[in-house]
């Protein structure tokens, strides 16, 4: 019988384990650190054997085939010794994509705006009607979606990590919505790598199936250029810079109306951006490339209209949070790279307090510093390394505060904000060095931001 070896404990990995055992293989799940309580259950209620606290390798080296979750970086001694063994290391995308039956996937990708575009496509499908799981790099498991089974469709959200895992498996609809540079650490400092991995939302498409993806990206451009005739999905590209001609249909801006037209196929949609509860030039790309995918998958023009301007912004993602004396409060703790920042600077139409710093991914901040200059008249440092920031926007923004816990960040801004003004929560790094995530680097300022109101 074939043996299946799950690595990780995590969301990925107990959902794997579960439809692996529901599928009649022999499964063992093994986990180098400690499995939490809510997903040693599971495992034990689906009589799991499952080992943690280590990687045993005669447990794992015998395997047919290994589940890796996505958090595993393949340098993980255990996961070089099953490559030197010639042994498939798959990803939780690939295992559950072979038991979808007739079920399809809308599949989002890209550096940012994935949890975004996921979160409303899959209130587009839902709000229609459809049977509908939403799953991936969402915080959902979408093999233990596929275990329980009863869906006509899942939109999954997809990191480049998960991508890497993925050889069979074939996105009805693929969504690509950007690729600038993150987690280069994971792919060698080099971004071509990297972008590889994202290219793989398109691998295996066939005639019927249909790709979504900014032509406003350069990178994306140049890759579809490079595959050329090798691509025979139908391309549905979405731009409010560039004209990219597609015979399959498209979104672009109605001249300067705030309005897009997307078009797939026969169908066609029209979108008042004004409308949104979601702002900003990213979110009408967003707002763009769940229009498309929808189309696609048959969702009449009224209900994605209706969903769309339904859509309040997800959670910690440009998040506003509270108006206190005259200044706005906004929660963008999700922004752990510079592209995402980019975005949140240009939407602001206030003179900007910007909160920034943490662990940094080998950031280049030039980008931002066009809009630093035009709109940022503090820069509140919060980490406990701020020199490359602090050099990086010195002579760029006219104040610049270096403080080292929420505490003394959230006095600095006090202190800086004026009447009129944003105070801007919008790192470009990643929360690891203060905070446990950026959750809770969310949670956190949310809460302190409360506190502030009160007073
Ligand atoms: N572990 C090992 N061996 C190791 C290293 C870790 O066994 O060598 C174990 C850990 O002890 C832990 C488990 O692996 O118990 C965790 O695995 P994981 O890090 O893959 O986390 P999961 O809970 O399974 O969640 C993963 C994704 N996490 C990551 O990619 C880091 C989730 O994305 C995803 O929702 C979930 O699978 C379901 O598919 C989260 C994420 O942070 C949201 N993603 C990154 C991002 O958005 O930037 C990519
Ligand atoms: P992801 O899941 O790819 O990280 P999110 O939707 O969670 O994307 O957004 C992450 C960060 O990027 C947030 O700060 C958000 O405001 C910003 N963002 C959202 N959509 C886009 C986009 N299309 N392009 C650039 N940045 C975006």
């Amino acid at each position: 019988m074939k043996r299946i070896v799950v690595l990780g404990g995590g969301i990925s990995g107990y959902g794997s384990a579960i439809l692996a055992q529901k599928k009649g293989f022999e499964v063992f799940l093994s986990d180098a650190g400690r499995i939490a309580d809510r997903y040693k259950e599971r495992l034990l209620e689906w009589k799991v054997p499952f080992e943690e606290g280590g990687h045993t390798e005669e447990l794992i080296l015998d395997a047919s085939e290994v589940i890796k979750s996505p958090g595993i970086p393949d340098k993980a001694p255990i996961v070089q010794k099953l490559r030197e063994k010639g042994i498939p290391v798959i990803s939780e995308m690939e295992f559950a994509g072979r038991y979808l039956g007739r079920a399809k996937t809308i599949c989002i990708t890209g550096s940012n705006g994935k949890t975004t575009t996921t979160s409303l496509i899959y209130k587009i499908m839902r709000d229609a009607g459809k049977r509908v799981a939403l799953g991936g790099n969402i915080g959902e498991s979408f093999a233990y979606s596929v275990a329980q089974g009863g869906y006509d469709w899942y939109v999954l959200e997809l990191s480049s990590f998960q991508l890497d895992g993925m050889f069979e498996f074939r996105a009805d609809i693929g969504v690509l919505m950007n690729i600038t540079p993150d987690h280069l650490d994971r792919y060698g400092y080099c971004f071509q790598n990297y972008v590889d991995s994202k290219m793989r939302i398109t691998q295996n498409q066939h005639s019927r199936n249909w790709f979504i993806y900014s032509g406003d990206d350069e990178v994306i451009w140049r890759e579809i250029e490079k595959r050329g005739a090798a691509l025979h999905m139908k391309q549905l590209p979405f731009a409010v810079k560039n004209v990219v001609a597609s015979g399959a249909g498209d979104a672009f801006p109605d001249g300067d109306t705030g309005k897009f037209t997307a078009v797939a196929g026969a169908r066609e949609v029209k979108i008042d951006t004004r409308k949104m509860q979601i702002k900003g030039l990213h979110n009408t790309y967003n707002a763009m490339a769940a229009a498309l995918a929808t189309l696609a998958a048959g969702v009449s023009p009224a209900k994605i209209r209706k969903a769309i301007y339904e859509f309040a912004p997800v959670e910690h993602r440009l998040e506003p949070v509270a108006e206190i004396g005259g200044v706005q409060w906004i929660n963008d703790s999700k922004a752990t790279n510079v592209d995402s920042v980019w975005y949140a600077l240009e939407s602001m139409t206030r003179p900007v307090v910007w909160i920034a710093g943490g662990t940094d991914k080998g950031n280049d901040y030039e980008p931002l510093k066009a809009f630093a200059r035009e709109k940022v008249h503090t820069l509140v440092c919060m980490g406990l390394d701020n020199e490359k920031l602090v050099k990086s926007f010195t002579g760029v923004v006219p104040e610049i505060v270096s403080t080292k816990s929420l505490d003394e960040a959230m006095q600095a801004c006090t202190a800086a904000a004026r009447p009129g003004d944003a105070v801007l929560l919008s790192p470009a790094c990643a929360s690891f060095d203060l905070f446990r995530n950026y959750e809770n680097r969310g949670e956190l300022f949310k809460e302190q931001v409360r506190m502030l109101e009160k007073r």
